[in-house]
């Protein structure tokens, strides 16, 4: 068997999704997705130039041997744009490897160890009472869990997490107006002071059941962090995610002697040596690297048999950003995943994208129930791909306000 061709597309609605397709000599193809968040030209130019003309000709049924290929064919290792073009392929090729079997991905990693996966949704409000009723929205949805992000009084711009628009939860991270990122005020005290108080009084009105989980998206440093973890403790969330910025990995064990609420950290990160030492040294609860980020199911696979080993669990990023094949992926591991914990999931079901992007995935009471089709279970229309073409987008950059710039 044979690899005969690949096409990559870029486009989506509303989005640029990346879009992997491999063909081969006996007309199963497979799908990845390869759509790194403002930076979508670049993992679809590595595609084309450099991986899609080396794998004319390779069996596509030895996916571990391809990875490793790629991986240790570049010499220089590991970054997210090199990741993201190695994990559309390897998701392509697992997704040729269950058309073949004639199985769900699911299967071939060992089987469900579970019916529906809990997943979280992102409410958001200008203020707290905005917030509230956002809660009550998705409570209302049937989720067990949600993040919470909400304005803070006095802060000079939205602060993480929160959209200019009510409601809007798929365009905060992406402005379309351009690639110049247009500047957020940040203020560390305003936070500090404002946001225990607010989770508490989420936790009062909801009660003990609610999941609540809160992204600090790297903004504190690392005696602050240990000061709010503490401070938060006492609302019982089921994680603090990103309370200080990624790379500095010795912050969380200053955060570790003072707190025990849980933490969630890797949205960030491209490999399993971005990571090993945090899981081995259990400086961490969930796990959160992204499939295609991390460089697809056969790496993410080794990091969640790690983290099992030290009792972290599984929490994938899905932000709005994530490509229904990306989300797919991560579904098929979570379904197995004996330390699945939960999976970040933004309904990204607009009739447009279901178009694009068809499959019997669904979502039902707040779990992701995975389908039974070959594969990954997504297809991916072409016809419908000619109506999209690449929208220059940029993340919003954060300063503090005497100008200095501070961690998106
Ligand atoms: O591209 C950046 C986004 O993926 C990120 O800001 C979203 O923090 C995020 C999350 O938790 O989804
Ligand atoms: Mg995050």
């Amino acid at each position: 068997m044979k690899i005969t061709g690949a096409k990559v597309f870029v486009g989506g609605p509303g989005k640029n999704y990346v879009t992997l397709k491999i063909m081969t000599d006996q007309g199963v193809y497979g799908l990845g997705d390869a759509t790194l968040n403002n930076r979508e030209t670049l993992p679809a130019k590595y595609l084309e130039d450099y991986l899609v003309p080396a794998l004319i000709g390779m069996d596509p049924r030895n996916s571990e041997d391809i990875w490793q290929y790629l991986y240790r064919g570049a010499y220089f290792r590991r970054g997210p744009i090199a990741m993201a073009a190695f994990g559309a392929i390897d998701m392509a090729l697992w997704d040729i490897k269950g058309k073949l079997a004639n199985m769900p991905i699911y299967q071939l990693l060992g089987g469900k160890s579970r019916e529906g996966a809990m997943v979280y949704a992102h409410a958001t409000g200008a203020d707290l009472e905005d917030l509230m009723e956002s809660i009550s929205y998705y409570l209302e949805q049937g989720y067990k869990a949600v993040r919470v992000q909400c304005g803070i009084p006095g802060m000079p711009s939205a602060s993480y997490g929160v959209s200019e628009t009510k409601g809007d939860v798929e365009n905060y991270i992406t402005d379309f107006s351009g690639i110049r990122p247009k500047v957020e005020i940040w203020d560390t005290d305003r936070y500090m002071r404002y946001m225990p108080g607010a989770l508490a009084e989420i936790r009062a009105r909801f009660g003990p059941d609610l999941k609540i989980l809160h992204d600090v998206h790297h903004r504190l440093l690392p005696r602050e962090a240990a000061e709010f973890a503490k401070a938060v403790e006492p609302v019982g969330l089921y994680w603090l995610e990103d309370p200080t910025p990624a790379e500095d990995q010795d912050a969380l064990t200053l955060l570790r002697q003072h707190s025990t609420v849980p933490i969630a950290i890797g949205e960030v990160f491209n490999s399993i040596w971005d990571c090993n030492k945090l899981i081995e040294k259990e400086l961490i609860d969930f796990i959160r690297v992204a499939v295609t980020y991390a460089g697809g199911i056969t790496p993410v696979k080794r990091i969640v048999d790690l983290a099992g080993l030290h009792n972290v669990r599984t929490g994938f990023h899905g932000a709005p950003s994530h490509s229904p094949l990306s989300m797919a992926a991560q579904a098929q591991i979570n379904a197995w995943a004996p330390n699945f914990g939960i999976q970040e999931y933004l309904v990204l079901g607009t009739p447009e994208c279901d178009a694009l992007f068809p499959s019997e995935h669904r979502l039902e009471n707040g779990l992701f129930h995975v389908s039974d089709a070959p594969g990954l279970g997504v297809d991916f229309d072409e016809q419908e791909a000619e109506r999209y073409r690449y929208k220059p987008g940029s993340h919003p950059i954060v300063r503090l306000e005497d100008g200095t710039l501070w961690n998106y």
